[in-house]
């Protein structure tokens, strides 16, 4: 029987409503739901491959079991017995576990509300994630400033007429701890009544060809960049916090002092954005209209994660931006995610090798193979991975393969034989997409407007088939039975979201979500929330965290010091992928070769290398070999691999990807480049060399 369900893409942070027509369980079409509140019509190429997860057969239906080189299916009872009973030996002599918590999980209530039953069941500190390659600093400084790390401030793009991205490519991204459908429309708007775009950013990203200003800059010196606009604030005299002034802490003016003492000529040279370009867009953005400073990715990933994401804020601050409709504004939610849960934490306890402060109670996991290759009490001999690609998505993943490899257990909550989880000893495979009700708890909170849309599932869980909570939970479950402890109940999703729906403000339920399947809009949101939705004790904001002060000194250090030669790699996104978990799309990977070396013809030329030259590139940890592309679109001295690829490593059953499986831009960077405040890996900047491959 043919019938249209009224969905939400999963799949990214834009959360796009999507009508998925279906014959029985087959897909026959996905498109755009042009009654959707937030997306109105509007998808990527991204969402139609949900009909290819759910029909791939190399998408794992049942748990299997590793036996010698190949799998065997196994019923739930059996894997979840055998698992808690190895789990517990292990823990009994003496062997810690560890769990890595991966990127999909952000985009899944139900399995969200589960982890910390798991995490309780395997009673370790040895806690990871996608995070702490990713948004950390974002968190950590939210936390200081602000009184909670998920006080996200939202970039009001509908309404600014100035919008600076510094590191962030929303119209491949689709937007990033910001979700904003259909950016690019959004983007035409501002433009339309006059506004303006500027990119800062290494690359001419598909965003910066549509800005009206691109300025190249050299890869980890953002934090320079940013420093020299808050000096041409106050040079100009345009430091001007209006309405926040009151709230501000005496750490403001302590910020002040320090910003004064750098020069706008020495950071401009540093960061190679020229220091005439920061005056004037300092002036442009003190100059009154709504504007607003937005850092994403390529200042997270980063030597200066937290300190860029301080230097930001400031300058919202200091434009008076922070709290200002145009400017960037603070969600009151209808699941209000910053009244349901606490503050997050910072340095409370310190990873076993490397010495790392804890961030919101995980480790950074750049030091995850550390943990489990170093011998001695504490070791890691068991590891969880939940919905994660590290070996693909964490630095020296080569390395992390390796590591896995040595343990005495390993199950993978993930639906493919993936780089990661062919070390598992089991993996237990998730039903599709289509069998999950989505509701977004962690994205719709940070939306351009304030909204609420649920989905039910749009089919019945398969004979077999389990949801990805069902799996956490009985695992979690079965873990604690093992280990004699308390066995946890499951926590039940829906009744769960009823009860954070109905703690909240909008005074809806989960029924009267039910009941608009396109969902409900709840307006703009306001300027004005401050002081009510801090939630530091003082009610004030933090204006200068403690760490991310101190850190100027660490700049200014950076700054003097001579430059290294040879060339800095970046990675990239494109908007036929999504990190790693699209590739078995045959309709998404079509089309020219994407993994390639971006390099500028510059560089090239110096090196005998032309457009589509195999070339190898060398770094610390590692070494790759990929075509060339020879393009101006890339700053001279910088190269650019795409994130998320990598699927030729043995044991990889993912044979559409496998035609074209490109190489990891993570067996190049570097486990030991950290930001030391926040923790989060420096995934961009990595020194390599670029050599011609001498011809087979
Ligand atoms: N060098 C470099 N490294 C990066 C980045 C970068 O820009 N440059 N980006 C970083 C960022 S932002 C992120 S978020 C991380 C991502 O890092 P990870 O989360 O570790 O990796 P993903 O590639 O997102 O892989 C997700 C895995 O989950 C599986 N999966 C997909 N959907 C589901 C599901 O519904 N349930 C379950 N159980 N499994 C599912 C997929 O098959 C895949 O194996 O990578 C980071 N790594
Ligand atoms: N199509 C697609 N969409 C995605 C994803 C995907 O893989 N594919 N992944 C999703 C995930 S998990 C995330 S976190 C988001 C990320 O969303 P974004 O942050 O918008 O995406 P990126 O492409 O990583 O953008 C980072 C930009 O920073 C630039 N950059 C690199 N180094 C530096 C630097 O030192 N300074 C500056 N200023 N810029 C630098 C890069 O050239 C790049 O253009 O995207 C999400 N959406
Ligand atoms: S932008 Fe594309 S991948 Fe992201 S939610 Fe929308 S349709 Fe899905
Ligand atoms: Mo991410």
């Amino acid at each position: 029987m043919r019938r249209t369900h009224v969905r939400t893409c999963h799949i990214c942070e834009a959360n796009c409503g999507i009508l998925v027509e279906m014959d029985g369980d087959a897909v026959r079409a996905i498109r755009g739901n042009p009654d959707d509140v937030l997306s109105r019509g509007h998808i990527c190429p991204k969402a139609t491959a949900i009909a290819d997860i759910e029909a791939d057969p190399d998408r794992l239906r049942r748990p299997v079991r590793r036996e010698g080189t190949g799998w065997v299916e196994a019923d739930w009872d059996e894997a979840f017995c055998d698992i808690a009973a190895r789990m517990a030996a292990i823990r009994a002599a003496g062997g810690e576990a560890a769990l890595y918590i991966g990127n999909p999980s952000a985009h899944n209530f139900a399995l969200g509300m589960q982890l910390g039953l798991l995490k309780k069941a395997l009673a370790t500190r040895n806690v990871f994630s996608a995070s702490t390659v990713d948004q950390i600093p974002h968190q950590l400084v939210q936390m200081w400033m602000y009184g909670h790390n998920a006080l996200f401030p939202i970039p009001d793009i509908d309404r600014t007429q100035l919008m600076l991205i510094v590191g962030g490519n929303p119209l491949a991204s689709n937007g990033s701890v910001w979700t904003v459908p259909d950016v690019k429309r959004r983007i035409s708007a501002l433009k339309a009544r006059g506004g303006r775009l500027v990119v800062v950013d290494p690359r001419r990203t598909e965003t910066a060809a549509t800005a009206d200003t691109h300025h190249f800059i050299r890869p980890g010196t953002d934090a320079a960049f940013l420093l020299g606009l808050l000096v041409a604030l106050d040079e100009a005299g345009l430091v001007n916090p209006g309405r926040l002034a009151p709230l501000l802490d005496p750490g403001w003016k302590a910020a002040w002092e320090a910003f004064g003492r750098f020069r706008i000529e020495a950071l401009a040279s540093w960061c190679a954005v020229p220091a005439e370009a920061i005056r004037e867009l300092a002036r442009a953005l003190g100059a009154g209209p709504p504007a607003i400073v937005y850092g994403r990715m390529g200042v997270s990933v980063s030597p200066f994660g937290a300190l860029n994401h301080w230097l930001i804020q400031c300058l919202n601050i200091a434009t008076g931006n922070l709290d200002r409709e145009g400017g960037l504004l603070f969600s009151v939610p209808p699941a209000d995610v910053v009244m349901a849960s606490g503050p997050g934490s910072y340095g409370r306890y310190r990873s076993r090798v490397r010495g790392l402060p804890e961030v919101m109670g995980e480790y950074p996991v750049a030091t995850l193979a550390d943990e489990i290759e170093t011998p001695g009490p504490g070791q890691v001999r068991a590891l969880v991975t939940v919905a994660g690609n590290p070996v693909l998505s964490t630095p020296d993943g080569s390395r992390l393969a390796r590591a896995l490899g040595g343990l005495d257990l390993m199950v993978a909550v993930d639906m493919y034989v993936t780089a990661t989880s062919a070390h598992a000893h089991w993996i237990l495979p998730p039903c599709g997409p289509l069998a999950k009700a989505h509701y977004p708890l962690l994205l719709g909170p940070i939306a351009v407007r304030n909204f609420a849309k649920y989905a039910p599932p749009a089919r019945p869980l398969a004979e077999g088939e389990k949801d990805d909570w069902q799996i956490v939970a009985g695992l979690a479950a079965a873990i604690a039975r093992a280990r004699g402890l308390e066995r946890p109940a499951p926590v039940d999703p829906e009744a769960a979201l009823d009860r954070w729906l109905r703690a909240g403000t909008s005074g809806l339920t989960l029924d009267d979500l039910r009941a608009a399947p396109h969902g409900i809009d709840l307006g703009p949101h306001a300027g004005g929330r401050l002081p009510a939705r801090l939630r530091t004790a003082d009610g004030r904001i933090h204006a200068a965290p403690e760490a991310c002060l101190a850190d100027l000194d660490r700049l200014r250090e950076a700054i003097a010091a001579p430059r290294p030669p040879g060339l800095l790699l970046i990675g990239r996104r494109h908007i036929r992928t999504n990190n790693s978990w699209l590739s078995n799309s045959r309709r998404l990977v079509k089309g020219p070769d994407r993994c390639t070396l971006m390099i500028h013809p510059e560089d090239a030329a110096r090196r005998g290398i032309g457009h589509g030259d195999t070339v190898t590139v060398t770094s610390r940890v590692g070494r790759v070999t990929v075509p060339a592309e020879v393009t101006q679109a890339i700053m001279p001295g910088v190269v650019s691999l795409p994130h998320g690829w990598g699927h030729g490593r043995p044991g990889v059953r993912l044979r559409v990807a496998q035609e074209r499986p490109g190489v990891s831009l993570n067996d190049l960077t570097d486990p030991a480049a950290l930001d030391p405040v926040s923790g989060n890996a420096v995934l961009n900047g990595t020194p390599v060399e670029v050599e011609r491959a001498a011809p087979a």
